[in-house]
């Protein structure tokens, strides 16, 4: 401990990790695996190109292309290798050779990850035979293939693997990110290295939070018009960026979940006429005028073109915070005032009509789609009762259980939000101390964070799809989105995975944590510390 330590100590009380940690290469995994059995050996790795990977019946190359792909990206990467310093091992001079089997058939080009994929794998490395992955489908031997890369370890300058046999799964079936290209734009490569980094993290879920108030980067064929509401012509999502950004993360067993919300959030839609509210002088007009007929033909229109654009059939609507603009907006515009008042509707009744006409929308363009909502108004209403939920609330000192429970308690599926607001930063190691910042209540630390602790009946618990960790745009681009993000979402990764029993404790993780950071980086990704002082064998550069 030195004399900066001491200091932050005794004068500011800053609980920073004040003593550093050797980040050793210890071959250990994030997140934690269901079921491990380590041996107590490891087996030397020839080098550079020591890991052959060989399709066992009824899987073989030709059969399944995705498999090919992501061969390639983690030989091509180097991601096997990620620790990245060792060299070649003479004394080892066979290759290893993985097996890989998959028992259902691999999916076609057109098939895509969705709700109920299938992510467990078995995987078997030993000293004197072939290591093995056997999945039912794909996505586990895509995570199978994460975790094999992640056992390989080096020791005096030479790439070992450990000898281990896992069975894993994870514990929720949503284990999600946020991003927000509304309030700034990420160019897709930045948006492709956060999905890679889901993959290594065992994520499932992009949440694409694509367009807000502040810009709409997406491009419609239809209404190309909307376009004017991007902040410049060439921030924007062109066809061909987000079909490459769905390819790559389907690749990596990744859904990418799009999000267009109403009624609120909605001022960059002004490329629609009459699409808008009237609000007060001065006030910026950023929620639709739900009384108008039009603009639910004009919604039918753009989501029958956003389905077909994307495969995920969890469809994102919104409904955020539209109580924001009830005062300026809603009870200001003539139209939408005489409406209230000749339906007998105040604000919120309004509102959840509006949610009940959009699922109507979504139910006649899809019967395969499943609509997902942020709480607001399901709180009071009950618009769509085969809406998944989304849980955000900790504003002014809400708190996120007794929601989650008044959402379960209706019978609703929910994903927990609230908890996990990556874009906040404070200074310490808050994957595990967040601490306040003056929106609310922050102070579950997110790695204890359980989904499944807000009172739940068993059966509520099972209503608990799983969590998504948010990385609001106010603030962020593609300069900090990164570092921001990672390892701070490995924590909330783990949290989703692993089993709640044997990752109760965040000191035990720590050590993994950091070695997993160092993977990142030497992977060559930004990852930030995730401790007061640690040092990796590969640096930022
Ligand atoms: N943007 C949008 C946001 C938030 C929401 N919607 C938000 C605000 C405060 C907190 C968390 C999220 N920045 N469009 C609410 C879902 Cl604490």
């Amino acid at each position: 401990m030195n004399i900066v330590c001491l200091v932050f100590i005794f004068f500011v009380f800053l609980p920073i990790q004040c003593y550093s940690l050797t980040v050793s290469s210890r071959g250990e995994v994030w997140p934690l695996p269901q079921q491990v059995t380590w041996f107590n050996a490891s087996r030397g790795l020839r080098g550079k190109d020591g890991i052959v990977f060989n399709p066992v019946e009824p899987t073989t190359w030709e059969n399944c292309q995705i498999l090919q792909d992501v061969y390639k990206h983690y030989i091509s990467k180097k991601y096997i290798y990620s620790y990245g310093i060792g060299k070649e091992f003479v004394a080892q001079p066979e290759i290893l050779k993985v097996n890989i089997k998959i028992n259902k058939p691999c999916p076609g080009d057109d098939v895509y990850p969705q709700q109920g994929m299938n992510e467990q794998y078995f995987l078997t490395v030993r000293n004197d035979e072939d290591a093995r992955i056997e999945a039912d489908e794909i996505w586990g031997v895509i995570r199978g293939i994460e975790t094999l890369s992640q056992l390989i370890y080096v020791e005096d300058g030479y790439y070992y693997i450990k000898a281990v046999t896992i069975y894993d799964y994870p514990r929720f079936p949503v284990r999600g990110f946020l991003l927000d290209t509304g309030r700034h734009f990420l160019a897709p490569s930045v948006i492709m290295r956060q999905i890679d980094l889901a993959a290594q993290n065992k994520l499932n879920l992009f949440h694409w939070h694509i367009v807000d108030n502040e810009a709409f980067p997406y491009t419609s064929d239809v209404f190309p018009n909307l376009s004017i509401g991007a902040f410049s012509p060439r921030h924007r999502y062109s066809k061909s960026n987000i079909q490459e950004i769905l390819k790559f993360a389907r690749m990596l067993g990744i859904r990418v979940m799009i999000e267009f919300d109403t009624p609120g959030h909605v001022a960059s839609w002004k490329g629609q006429p009459g699409f808008l509210a009237k609000c007060k002088p001065g006030a910026i007009p950023s929620i639709m005028n739900p009384t108008i007929d039009d603009n639910y033909k004009f919604l039918t229109e753009l989501l029958k073109e956003v389905v077909s654009l994307f495969p995920e059939k969890y469809l994102f609507l919104g409904g955020d915070e539209s109580v924001f603009w009830y005062n300026d907006c809603w009870k200001f515009d003539p139209e939408i005032v005489a409406y209230m008042k000749k339906y007998n509707f105040n604000v919120t009744a309004l509102e959840a009509l509006h949610v009940s006409k959009v699922s109507h929308i979504v139910d006649e363009i899809s019967k395969e789609h499943t609509r997902l909502y942020w709480q607001d108004s399901f709180i009071k209403y009950n618009p769509d009762d085969k809406a998944v939920i989304g849980v955000w609330t900790p504003h002014a000192g809400k708190k996120w259980q007794p929601v989650m429970k008044q959402i379960a308690q209706k019978g609703h599926k929910v994903v927990l939000y609230a908890c996990w607001y990556l874009n906040y930063i404070a200074y310490r190691d808050d994957w595990i101390k967040p601490g306040k910042n003056g929106q609310g209540d922050f102070e579950t630390p997110w790695y204890d964070c359980d989904p499944h602790e807000f009172g739940a009946t068993e059966e509520e618990k099972t209503l608990v799809l799983g969590g998504v960790a948010s990385m609001w745009g106010e603030l962020v681009d593609g300069a900090n989105v990164e570092d921001r993000l990672w390892p701070r979402a490995s924590a909330v990764a783990e949290r989703l995975w692993s089993d709640k029993a044997s990752t109760s404790s965040s000191e035990a993780a720590r050590p993994r944590l950091l070695e997993h950071t160092c993977r990142m980086i030497g992977r060559g990704f930004r990852a930030q510390p995730a401790n007061g002082a640690s040092f990796c064998p590969v640096d930022v550069g």
